[in-house]
């Protein structure tokens, strides 16, 4: 049995579940909100040592790390998602940390301060958003060539690559990054994966779901 710890608002949660959907693997999902602080509990500390959502437990084995479980999880299933092929799989690896450690980060920014700050009570930092949309100036017409050449970000067979940064870039609109709009390969690429199973089995779409859940929070 597969247990997967998160919240549905984590886009790092949303990259698990949609391997999962696209491996069509059953699961359950077990709210672990870190709002509330329950990633610091002593139970899932346990689980993972970061404190970080998303988690899994696969009968007994806990993994952290959404990119880690996900590349387990396509493994452990034979999944094209992460082919074989020590090359293929590298170049899945390349556009995989791009897209975490710099798109990921700069996005992360502009998300944090527009977003789950005031959700939160904390102060937004201006220079932080900034800074933010600055570097994401320079990321997206890397994704934009690389997807005007190719189907797919890791070329011509979709890969983890994929569902990591579709989870990344699904907070665009909720925070209000309007440049991603002048993209048109990217553009049509997300729309592409957003209208798959795997994508529309989660929500339609990720920044009206976590209106929907603001505003029901709010009484709305
Ligand atoms: N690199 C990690 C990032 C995980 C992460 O930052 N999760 C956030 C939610 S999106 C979290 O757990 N934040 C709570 C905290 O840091 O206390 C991954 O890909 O799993």
């Amino acid at each position: 049995m597969i247990k997967l710890y998160g919240l549905g608002l984590s886009f790092n949660v949303s990259k698990v579940r949609y391997c999962l959907n696209h491996l069509n693997l059953q699961y359950e999902w077990v709210q672990t909100n870190p709002i509330a602080g329950e990633n610091r509990a002593e139970e899932y500390l346990k689980l993972c040592p970061t404190g970080k959502v998303p988690a899994i437990d696969i009968d007994g084995f806990t993994l952290f790390e959404s990119n880690a479980i996900n590349r387990y999880l396509a493994v452990a299933n034979n999944s094209p998602l992460y082919p074989q092929d020590n090359k293929k799989r590298a170049v899945i690896d390349a556009w995989m940390d791009y897209a975490s450690i710099h798109v990921g980060q700069a996005l992360g920014r502009v998300l944090f301060n527009r977003v789950f700050a005031p959700m939160t009570g904390q102060k937004s930092d201006e220079e932080s958003v900034r800074v933010g949309l600055e570097f994401l100036d320079k990321y997206f017409p890397v994704l934009e060539k690389q997807l005007s050449q190719n189907p797919y970000l890791a070329g011509r067979d979709m890969s983890l690559a994929d569902l990591n940064l579709l989870a990344i870039l699904d907070p665009c609109e909720l925070a209000q990054i309007k440049t991603i709009d002048q993209y048109p390969s990217l553009k049509k690429w997300r729309a592409g994966l957003k209208a798959q199973p795997f994508y529309q089995k989660c929500y339609k779409d990720y920044s009206q779901f976590v209106m929907e859940a603001m505003n029901a929070k709010a009484g709305k």
